[in-house]
This record gives C-alpha cells, sequence and structure tokens, in this order.
C-alpha cells in the first residue's frame, strides 16, 4: 500500500539540499527492449503512464536493510500504477528514470536518496538516506492531459519567485481572502524569503532544472 501513497506525496516534502542534487543518469539499466522499442512511441514529460514496479531497500543502500521489498504493484493482483511523467507527482527518480520508454521495456533504476525519500524517508520501510532500487515495466502510455501550471499564474512578475505579496494577491483575487497562515512557511522550505519552483508542492507544469 505504501508506495501509491508514497510516491503520489512526493511532492509534498521530502526536499533534498540543492548542494546534493544528483543525477539518475547512470543508475538506469534497460532490462529488457521489445523489438522495435526506439523507433516507436516513447515516454516524455506529460505523459500518463501505467507502470508496474517492485521497490526494495538497494543493496548500496546506507541505510535499511538491504535488499527488503517495501512495496510491489505485482503484489495481491493490484492494477499497475498510474501517474503522470515528469511532474513531480512521483519522485525524482522515476520523473527522471522513466523517460524514454516504450511499452513493454523493463528498467532497473538504482534512486539516491537525493532523488527519493531524502533525509526523512518514507513510512515504516524506508528510512532516511536509503538508496532505493525499483525493477519497473511500462505497461502504457497516453497522451496526458495538460496540467495547469499555478506557479506560473501566480508568479505574476515572472521572475520564477512567489513571494508572499504574489501569493497573497492570488489568494486575494481567486479565494477572496487571506493566504492561509503559515503556507509561505511551508512553503518556502529554505526560508529565504520566496518559494521557488522546486520548492512549490501545487501544480506547476512539467520538471524543469534548478534556476
Ligand atoms: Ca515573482
Ligand atoms: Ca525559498
Amino acid at each position: 500500500m505504501i508506495i501509491a501513497g508514497v510516491l503520489a506525496c512526493a511532492a509534498l516534502g521530502f526536499a533534498e539540499e540543492a548542494d546534493t542534487m544528483t543525477s539518475i543518469e547512470g543508475a538506469i539499466t534497460s532490462t529488457f527492449e521489445p523489438e522495435g522499442c526506439k523507433e516507436g512511441r516513447l515516454t516524455k514529460a506529460g505523459d500518463q503512464l501505467k507502470m508496474h514496479y517492485t521497490g526494495t531497500i538497494a543493496d548500496t543502500s546506507e541505510a535499511g536493510e538491504k535488499g527488503k521489498q517495501f512495496d510491489s504493484s505485482l503484489d495481491g493482483g493490484r492494477d499497475p500504477f498510474d501517474f503522470q511523467l515528469g511532474m513531480g507527482q512521483v519522485i525524482k527518480g522515476w520523473d527522471q528514470g522513466l523517460m524514454d520508454m516504450c511499452v513493454g521495456e523493463k528498467r532497473t533504476l538504482i534512486v539516491p536518496p537525493a532523488l527519493g525519500y531524502g533525509a526523512n524517508g518514507a513510512g515504516n520501510d524506508i528510512p532516511g538516506g536509503a538508496t532505493l532500487k525499483f525493477t519497473v515495466e511500462c505497461i502504457g502510455i497516453e497522451e496526458g492531459k495538460e496540467a495547469e501550471n499555478l506557479f506560473a499564474t501566480i508568479d505574476a512578475d515572472k521572475d520564477d519567485k512567489l513571494t508572499a505579496e504574489e501569493v497573497g494577491a492570488w489568494f486575494k483575487k481567486e479565494q477572496g481572502g487571506d493566504m492561509p497562515e503559515g503556507l509561505m512557511d511551508q512553503e518556502d522550505k529554505d526560508k529565504n524569503g520566496h518559494i521557488s519552483w522546486d520548492e512549490f508542492s501545487g501544480p506547476k507544469g512539467p520538471a524543469r532544472d534548478e534556476l
């Protein structure tokens, strides 16, 4: 049960320090490609994907019980996990590691904590600092609906930062009231006085590089 919940709430927290950002590149192994895979439709940001997966603590993990499975969509006849790729709906290791797949392709991803659940971990079975191993199979790819980009809407001066004034103005206009108390504090995770795209937990369009 954990991952559907856990992956889905990744955007709400588990922020990593900017200086520990790493890339999933080099940690992706394609273990099976159907014939003609790379000539066909490949996954891209914004696609609605169906994915079967099994997640375990990686053998290289510094935290947690190596090899221990924490979740699998293959257990108990569950449907494949359904989500939109590259939109911050899932951990970064997935958003980065599941690009350019074809239906039927299988991959193994080794996800470092900075691209997974960071220093906080998730649930009982993923301790902070854990490196995760996912074996995944792409079951379906569909055109995703265009996501609302609330970040861009609120960012009135288009400087890619949301100030308390901008957020307050949006609440006044759209909700007819003040911004909820503590919202700025909650979203401005590095406490530098504005909400960056990366910090923003609302709908914000396709994933992109740090500014
Ligand atoms: Ca701004
Ligand atoms: Ca900030």
